[in-house]
């Protein structure tokens, strides 16, 4: 009889993911996906798939899928949820995609309330594109578009997405976490899991951060890149919970 020691979760494919080394991409959807199989929605799942780096979403989770163009995944995913109010819909964002080109789609989602779940990873960068400054992106950090580093007076300051977001009226559940060490990554599943819930009790929008790695555009090996999102990264976008209805909107 053999024991198995270590499996995907349910619900994620065998393919081999195409992250660089120690990108945080395939350690969150690993916990999408833990979560999602633990709530028993794999059969009732739907996730759109960003304009960034993990575009290829579709090929890692059996769920239905769907492809939004660059920033408007709260739209579709708006749209889904009112003709599907059953399912659970799920929207994955890098911040070039969420914070820049979509900011305005995150906002008004948000602020409707639309009863849907987004996971924003928080990389401080455009990864796919090559590395250009993103709306995350630290004073001082460089990019490819700030290859002396962000100046705040030329290039503007950065956006904290959850401290905005948390303003709003239509958010039930707002908040940000890391995957940098084994304790963050066991903090990440349950606030993924507690939006998911959120979603599933039809409470309203909910919101995870991920403050995340990009080792390839960051120049640094997979370590370091995990040592800078915790001596630079998390200092900036600190951790913890924004927004935290669920208890009164039951
Ligand atoms: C409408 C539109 N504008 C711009 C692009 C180019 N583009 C593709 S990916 C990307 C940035 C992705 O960065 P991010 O959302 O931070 O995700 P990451 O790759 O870091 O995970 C951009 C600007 C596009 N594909 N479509
Ligand atoms: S470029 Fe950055 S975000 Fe994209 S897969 Fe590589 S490490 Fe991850």
């Amino acid at each position: 009889m053999s024991t198995v020691l270590f499996q995907k979760p349910e619900g994620m494919s065998d393919r081999k993911l195409h992250y660089c080394p120690g990108c945080a991409h395939g350690i969150v959807h690993r916990l999408v996906a833990e979560c999602v199989a633990e709530l028993g929605q794999v059969d009732n799942t739907i996730i759109t798939a960003p304009v960034g780096c993990s575009v290829f979403i579709p090929n890692y989770f059996n769920y239905d899928t769907i492809h939004c163009a660059h920033g408007r995944a709260p739209a579709t995913a708006t749209g889904i949820k009112r003709v599907h109010p059953d399912k659970l819909v799920i929207t994955y964002q890098g911040d070039g995609d969420l914070a820049s080109i979509g900011a305005a789609e995150i906002l008004h989602c948000a602020a409707r309330g639309e009863k849907i779940t987004t996971v924003f990873i928080n990389n401080g960068i455009y990864g796919m594109t090559g590395g250009q400054m993103a709306p995350t992106t630290l004073p001082g950090m460089k990019a490819t578009t700030c290859q002396s580093g962000r100046d705040v007076k030329v290039n503007g300051n950065p956006i904290r997405v959850c401290e905005l977001l948390s303003t709003l009226d239509g958010p039930v559940y707002i908040e940000r976490v890391s995957v940098d060490s084994a304790p963050n990554v066991i903090k990440a599943k349950k606030a993924i899991k507690k939006a998911l819930e959120c979603q599933m009790k039809g409470l309203g929008f909910s919101f995870v951060e991920v403050v995340s790695s990009c080792p390839t555009n960051w120049g640094m090996t997979p370590v370091k890149a995990m040592e800078f999102v915790r001596e630079k990264m998390i200092p900036y976008y600190p951790l913890g919970v924004y927004k935290d209805l669920t208890e009164e909107a039951k």
